[in-house]
């Protein structure tokens, strides 16, 4: 028989602290009170929680069940081609925050406007940024991808239901995260004090604490880049490709979803880009809810994001769904790639002066 005077050993404690340590308190930890703040991003991290559950079980049964796979015969806002599985994912969200009473307005990477919910508006201080399936190529092949999400305090005059008020820059986001659908599902963000991963412990439905305080080291040697665009990117791009090729310490990884691709570099460093391409000179990637909270989470864990010419953070969308070049990961990485682009904008200046001299 137990004995309830006898204090559990230290191993089961440990253990039981850890499994203890769901998402929504670990945000109370981190604010250090119940303040309505705290509370407010608590809720609200757990309910991105719950959308990631829902998305997850669907993935896991979506080669079982009717309807879950393929394409809908649609294309987006994007012009690409709409998947099940992103319409899906997409409306999970929806269902999620609605009668939450915190989030007024979504926008996503489905769809054209952003989305209010009338019925949270009057109190709802807050609006949920995110891409619901990030990766869809991989859905239908059962690799593995992510969703992406930023949080920004609602802006007070977006009468219009315009959203113009989103068009700032990432300094804005009070907090950023992505799911990664995975061998186990994870749940990474930040609420701008350090970055913490979770697992998805599906025996108790519960994210529980896996690491906290994630640091990227300073270099590390992935690259992570789709060389099949080399011929469509810019000469300084390729240099730095030659470069990586030319020098030992390097190796290639791409699957083809950007948050995977991103936590493996998280945890082990490198560096990740989506560049501009002849046809599409912006890249491919958006900011406001793919390349902004990304850059949040790096900048927490003490990496660098970049356009090569501008710090991701910094850069103002001109339009909800604008994209932007993306460079990602360690610093010293970053730093080198930044430093093929800004040779050849250099170049390309002292060819202009020298031009314009000789009219
Ligand atoms: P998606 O959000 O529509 O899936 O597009 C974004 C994805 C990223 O996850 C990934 O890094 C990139 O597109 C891959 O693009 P490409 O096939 O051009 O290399
Ligand atoms: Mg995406």
């Amino acid at each position: 028989m137990t004995d309830p005077e006898q204090p559990l050993d230290l191993d089961h404690k440990y253990a039981l602290d850890r499994d203890c340590t769901t998402l929504s308190r670990h945000v109370l930890q981190q604010f250090q009170s119940f303040s309505a703040e705290a509370q407010d991003l608590s809720a609200l991290m757990n309910r991105v929680a719950l959308a990631a559950k829902l998305i997850a079980r669907h993935l896991s049964r979506a080669g079982l069940v009717e309807d879950a796979l393929g394409f809908t015969g649609r294309t987006n806002v994007q012009g690409e081609s709409v998947k099940k599985m992103d319409v899906y994912a997409n409306q999970v969200f929806i269902s999620v925050f609605q009668e939450s009473g915190l989030v007024c307005r979504l926008a996503s990477e489905e769809m054209e406007d952003p989305y209010y919910i009338p019925e949270n508006c009057p109190i709802g201080r807050y609006t949920l940024l995110y891409d619901p399936i990030d990766g869809s190529s991989n859905v239908d092949i059962n690799l593995n991808v992510g969703a992406i999400f930023a949080i920004r305090r609602q802006g007070s005059e977006d009468l219009d239901y315009s959203g113009k008020d989103l068009l700032q820059d990432g300094h804005q986001q009070i907090a950023a995260g992505y799911v990664l659908y995975g061998p186990s599902t994870m749940l990474v963000y930040s609420i701008g004090k350090g970055v913490h991963a979770f697992t998805l412990d599906p025996s108790l439905g519960e994210f529980i604490l896996a690491s906290e305080n994630i640091h990227v080291p300073d270099h590390g040697p992935v690259y992570s880049v789709n060389e099949g665009n080399f011929w469509q990117c810019e000469e300084s791009i390729r240099n730095y490709i030659r470069y990586v090729h030319r020098h030992e310490g390097y190796t290639a990884r791409y699957s083809g979803a950007l948050v995977g691709d991103f936590h493996r570099i998280l945890f082990q460093g490198g560096v990740f880009l989506y560049p501009g391409t002849i046809k599409k000179p912006e890249g491919k990637l958006r900011l406001l809810y793919e390349s902004a909270p990304l850059a949040f989470l790096i900048e927490q864990a003490g990496g660098r994001a970049s356009t090569g010419l501008q710090n991701i953070l910094d850069v103002v969308p001109d339009r909800l769904h604008a994209r932007t070049p993306l460079i990602i990961g360690s610093k010293e990485d970053v730093a080198l790639v930044e430093s093929f682009i800004q040779e050849e904008q250099r170049e390309r200046q002292e060819q202009e002066i020298l031009a314009s001299k000789g009219n």
